[in-house]
């Protein structure tokens, strides 16, 4: 039996908690036809036992993965973490520049000043689901 931990979006930030996931945050950058999305978020374990995060799902993107950002020889790359785990207590920061939710294929681009869904399948069999605040695409922060 899913359980669905649903946190609708109002002008106030309300971070999304379920289980003991706590998300506050979110926010994503314009994009242009054709082009990959980010979502940026803090993630934070609130807990006492790690929470995994098996799967997430927007409607605004066919796939999403968790990514982290790396140099290589001064190139930047990324890899496909699999699975993120959030250890008990901690607190997992997603930003330009390091860990990612990586939107591929886009059926349209994010328009800015727009909002979106995105839910996390947690190992515990919960769905937690919370808002996108879609920015400029030289946004570097959540928009106000
Ligand atoms: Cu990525």
């Amino acid at each position: 039996m899913k359980f669905l931990c649903v946190f609708f979006l109002s002008l106030v930030t309300l971070p999304g908690v379920c289980e003991g996931l706590q998300i506050s945050e979110a926010w994503s950058r314009a994009t242009v036809e054709g082009r990959m999305g980010a979502v940026y978020a803090t993630i934070e374990n609130t807990s006492d036992h790690p929470i995994r995060i098996e799967g997430i799902k927007t409607s605004v993107a066919m796939m999403a993965q968790v990514h982290e950002s790396y140099l290589d020889n001064g190139m930047m790359r990324m890899r496909h973490i699999e699975p993120f785990t959030i250890p008990a207590g901690e607190v997992r920061k997603l930003a330009p520049g390091g860990l990612h939710i990586m939107l591929m294929r886009l059926p349209k681009p994010l328009a800015e000043g727009t909002t979106f869904e995105t839910k996390f399948e947690l190992d515990s069999g919960a769905d937690l689901e919370f808002p996108v605040v879609v920015g400029s695409m030289g946004q570097m922060s959540k928009p106000e």
